[in-house]
């Protein structure tokens, strides 16, 4: 069976992309992460990611993490997924995130962090 690769061009449901370089031998990786969506009125700007999967080629269907520091907030958001490697050769990364919104004081803490699920499915 095919092994599910990290490396390459992926969109999400929201119309997200992000592009992952090549994964080390250590199973670290960076990339860029282009958000379709901003829940403010701020200028979306391509922000960068960096994370690691469990060591590459000895997982058919690797799990990852992933954070991105968003280089138009004092926001970051961090990815927690899944490769998946269907039976026709259909990558798809299944993911859960938190999204940590600067606040003001500790009284702000309760509505700093926002949670969701994104699909990615492979571009190129
Ligand atoms: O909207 C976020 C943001 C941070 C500070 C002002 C705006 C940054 C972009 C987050 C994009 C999220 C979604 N895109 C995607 O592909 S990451 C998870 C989702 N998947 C307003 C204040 C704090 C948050 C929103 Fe903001």
């Amino acid at each position: 069976a095919r092994k599910c690769v990290l490396s390459g061009l992926w969109k999400n449901e929201l119309g997200s992309n992000m592009t992952i370089s090549a994964v080390n031998t250590d199973g670290g990786f960076t990339g860029l992460y282009h958000t379709a969506v901003t829940a403010t009125d701020k200028h979306i700007r391509v922000s960068p990611l960096k994370g690691s999967q469990k060591p590459t080629n000895q997982r058919k269907q690797p799990t990852f993490g992933f954070t991105v520091s968003w280089t138009f907030s004092n926001s970051m958001t961090v990815f927690v997924g899944q490769c998946f490697m269907d039976d026709k050769g259909k990558e798809t990364l299944k993911t859960m995130w938190l999204l940590r919104e600067e606040v003001s004081s500790p009284g702000a803490d309760w509505k700093a962090t926002r949670v969701g699920t994104n699909i990615f499915t492979r571009i190129k």
